[in-house]
């Protein structure tokens, strides 16, 4: 049973330069991660990938009043994933229903089971945007009980000064900034 478990959040082509809502130098991390799955994965960690996985009217887009342009719609070029992932890795799909936001990897997701059913205690986070869906998700991992690492040289936001915020807001709830 794996103690650990490598949350990668939302590392998909429209949160990259040239996609719908681009984290500007979110390409720049792709490495770091890639590094991370790999070393993670040898050392017998469970692989977890969050991806934004939106229906084409989700609540959260311009059109329907919301603050972004439309991104990460369901089996579209946008949505796919940036990194390399091991055939083994959980995928988890967030954000899915129409009129609902959800910016944590926990949020109407079976997540938190997933990772006790696998005797997971402690969870390291990695991938974009730090403000948002990075900094929800440890928040509900520090909730739910997991002693949550963020891997700080593997995030990236969308505002420097948001990201800063999100770390300090982070490191306050018991997220260990590594
Ligand atoms: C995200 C904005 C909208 C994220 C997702 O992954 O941080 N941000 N949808
Ligand atoms: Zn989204």
């Amino acid at each position: 049973m794996p103690k650990e478990a490598l949350i990668v959040v939302d590392m998909q082509r429209d949160f990259m330069p040239g996609g719908a809502l681009p984290v500007p130098e979110g390409d720049t991390i792709i490495p770091k991660c890639n590094e991370y799955i790999k070393k993670f994965k040898e050392k017998g960690a469970l692989i977890v990938a969050t991806r934004d996985w939106h229906p084409p009217n989700h609540i959260s887009f311009k059109e329907r009043g919301g603050p972004w342009p439309p991104h990460c719609v369901q089996n579209t070029p946008g949505a796919e994933f940036v990194v390399d992932l091991p055939e083994d890795a959980i995928i988890i799909s967030k954000a899915t229903e129409p009129d609902k936001e959800a910016y944590s990897g926990f949020e109407g997701t079976n997540l938190a089971e997933i990772l006790r059913e696998n005797g997971v205690e402690k969870v390291y986070i990695c991938g974009v945007a730090t403000e948002y869906c990075v900094k929800a998700t440890a928040l509900d991992a520090v909730r739910h009980g997991f002693e949550t690492y963020l891997l700080s040289d593997a995030v990236k936001g969308i505002n420097p000064e948001d990201e800063k915020k999100a770390l300090e807001e982070m490191k306050r709830a018991g997220v260990k900034i590594l």
